[in-house]
């Protein structure tokens, strides 16, 4: 048989580089699924039970590789179950195609069936590129263009193809005439720098600096030597962006760890007595970890000039790769000598850990979470993949986790979605198969999406030649990450209908699937728990049953938010008697800076 127009599109996205894709059936998309049984030797399909989770997926393959991720899912609710995981990668500048079907060129206009307006639906999500293949010989040039524009602007891009053309005959070289294109592959990162009298005006800026608070973030992840060489000259300090937490190591001492609401107290102590802001590749949204404005000079680097000069007014603003200008900056920045800056926030950071520590110790009749993450941080292997959801237990990752060079991390940065960790945990088992990956979860995740994505892993996991993959599931029978933000943001007690979740046999229900689970409600317990999960021959869940009465105030609670906790309490929380005893042991854990008249 001739070579159809979905051979052609995998023998196309073959020479891209594609060796994967996560997608869905449906018969939008028949004709691409029967082609691409003929190229499973050399591409894969990784079959999810959830378009989104190809969607996270998709966007996880291209944080950890750096590569392209590619989904596939058929039209109308295939396509819409797309959306989540897109706006994830779109928002975290990933590059990410999604390939999706629609009702065929004959019905289409006709409210057929499965027929809805993709390139309408699709063109946010996909605004850089987002295309209906209108005829077979367009497929060239709308899936180089879709390939190329998301790794050139790090974005989605969507290409949308009718059923029948996905079956008519390629044109894999359209006529050389008028209306007719002719593109072609091929992608290589550039070497993007400021211009010299930039960089000298930065290095003016960054060298008149006696205290230079640095601030990096994902786009600073090629960039670890570099960020580390000019800090060292600066004698600066640095915060993490969460997205970024693997850019730096943490055994560092002038690493003052995450920064924000999930961030450390040394990183926000630094961006209140810092006299130089240095932003490298992040676009950390809140403004109120940063420096007051006219407090600091700043400069900042990003790929992308639309984020710059964005979240604080910046002196001078650095359009470049984060490695390259980093080098070029190195030359012009003068080697400090005054370590004071530095000496300063080590011991600030040293009396936080400890802070930190004595924290995890308390214990009250259930587990403390933050005894999960103690244990669990002296038990990272090397090489890790760490993966995080929006939930509580990113708070105490944040906090009790010290990454080692060589460690992997992600999470859903901007969209702080709900429902990435398993899905990215698996991406990064096919990107990485020897390595360990975690994915940290909370059980109103895995309940939302997490439990089903556990039946990919059953399906796939002897392909890996290192098989754990491990879950951890903090259940505390809570959306408690929620719960503790209306207490403290809006003073407004628990809603037990808005804010309990039913409970869930997260380990037998591992058992059941045939892989291993490990189920923990006792504090003492947890050291083995976590050997043994680290020791299976197979992925594995951990749950443990944790108190949801921790609270997860951030690191310089203001007063406002004291009120509002206490306001809260006062109208009668239904749980209010175990966090009053919290409380009063996190105060004596020198957590909460006590007010005049606040009775902890
Ligand atoms: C898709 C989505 N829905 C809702 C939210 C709001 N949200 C953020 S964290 C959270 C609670 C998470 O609960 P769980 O997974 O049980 O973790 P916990 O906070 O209890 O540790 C909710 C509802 C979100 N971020 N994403
Ligand atoms: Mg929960």
């Amino acid at each position: 048989m001739a070579q159809t127009v979905s051979d052609f599109l995998f023998e196309r996205m073959l020479e891209w580089g594609v060796k994967r894709i996560y997608g869905y059936p449906g018969d939008g998309i028949n004709g691409l699924m029967g082609a691409f049984n003929k190229y499973s030797d050399r591409m894969q399909l990784v079959q999810v039970r959830h378009e989104e989770m190809a969607a996270f997926m998709a966007t996880a393959h291209a944080k950890f590789t750096g590569e392209v991720g590619v989904c596939m899912a058929t039209s109308g609710p295939g396509a819409i179950h797309l959306l989540n995981g897109l706006y994830d990668g779109k928002m975290d500048h990933m590059p990410v195609v999604a390939i999706v079907g629609q009702a065929a060129t004959t019905g289409l206009g006709g409210s057929y069936q499965q027929e809805v307006d993709l390139m309408s639906l699709f063109k946010d999500v996909a605004s850089e590129y987002c295309m209906q293949v209108a005829s077979p010989v367009a497929m060239r040039h709308v899936i180089d263009r879709a390939m190329r524009i998301a790794m050139t602007t790090r974005s989605v891009t969507a290409v949308i193809i009718p059923k029948d053309i996905q079956e008519k005959p390629a044109v894999p070289h359209p006529p050389q005439k008028q209306n007719y294109v002719h593109s072609g592959i091929g992608f290589t990162a550039p070497r993007i720098i400021p211009k010299e009298v930039d960089l000298r005006r930065a290095a003016e800026v960054l060298n008149a600096g006696t205290r230079v608070a640095m601030l990096v973030g994902i786009g600073a992840a090629n960039a670890t030597d570099e960020v580390i060489a000019v800090a060292n000259k600066l004698q600066a300090c640095s915060a993490k962006a969460l997205l970024g937490k693997a850019v730096l190591p943490d055994d560092l001492e002038w690493v003052t760890g995450d920064i924000g609401l999930l961030g450390t107290r040394p990183s926000s102590d630094m961006m209140r007595d810092c006299d130089t802001l240095f932003m490298i590749g992040s676009t950390f949204p809140y403004d109120q970890f940063l420096p007051k404005e006219g407090q600091a000079r700043g400069v900042q680097i990003d790929i992308d000039g639309k984020s710059l000069g964005l979240r604080y007014p910046m002196e001078v603003n650095l359009i470049g790769d984060a490695a390259d200008t980093l080098r070029e900056l190195l030359p012009l920045i003068e080697q400090k000598s005054d370590t004071s800056w530095r000496e300063k926030l080590a011991k600030n950071r040293k009396e936080w850990q400890n802070i930190n520590a004595t924290r995890a110790t308390t214990t009250g009749k259930e587990i403390n979470p933050e005894v999960v993450f103690t244990e669990l941080a002296t038990r990272l292997p090397d090489r890790c993949i760490i993966t995080g959801d929006a939930g509580t237990a990113t708070n105490w990752l944040a906090r009790h986790l010290q990454l080692r060079r060589g460690m992997k991390f992600s999470l859903s940065g901007s969209l702080a979605t709900m429902g990435p960790a398993v899905p990215y945990a698996i991406a990064a088992k096919f990107a990485f198969p020897d390595r360990v990956a975690m994915a940290l979860t909370g059980d109103g995740a895995m309940q939302m999406n997490g439990i089903n994505e556990m039946i990919t892993i059953k399906k796939y996991w002897k392909q890996w030649s290192d098989p754990r993959l491990i879950v951890l599931v903090m259940n505390n029978r809570d959306l408690n990450q929620v719960t503790w933000e209306m207490r403290i943001e809006t003073g407004e007690p628990k809603f037990n209908a808005s804010q309990d979740l039913p409970d869930f046999a997260y380990a037998e229900y591992a058992k059941m699937l045939g892989l291993e689970g490990v189920r923990v409600d006792r504090t003492e317990d947890l050291g083995a728990a976590w050997d043994r999960v680290l020791r299976a021959d197979r992925p594995a869940i951990l749950e443990v049953m944790v108190d949801a009465n921790i609270s997860i105030i951030p690191p310089h609670i203001t007063f406002a938010q004291a009120h509002n906790m206490t306001s809260a309490l006062l109208q009668g929380d239904p749980n209010e008697l175990g966090i009053i005893v919290e409380s009063a042991k996190n105060v004596l854990a020198g957590m909460i800076p006590t007010h005049k008249g606040d009775k902890g």
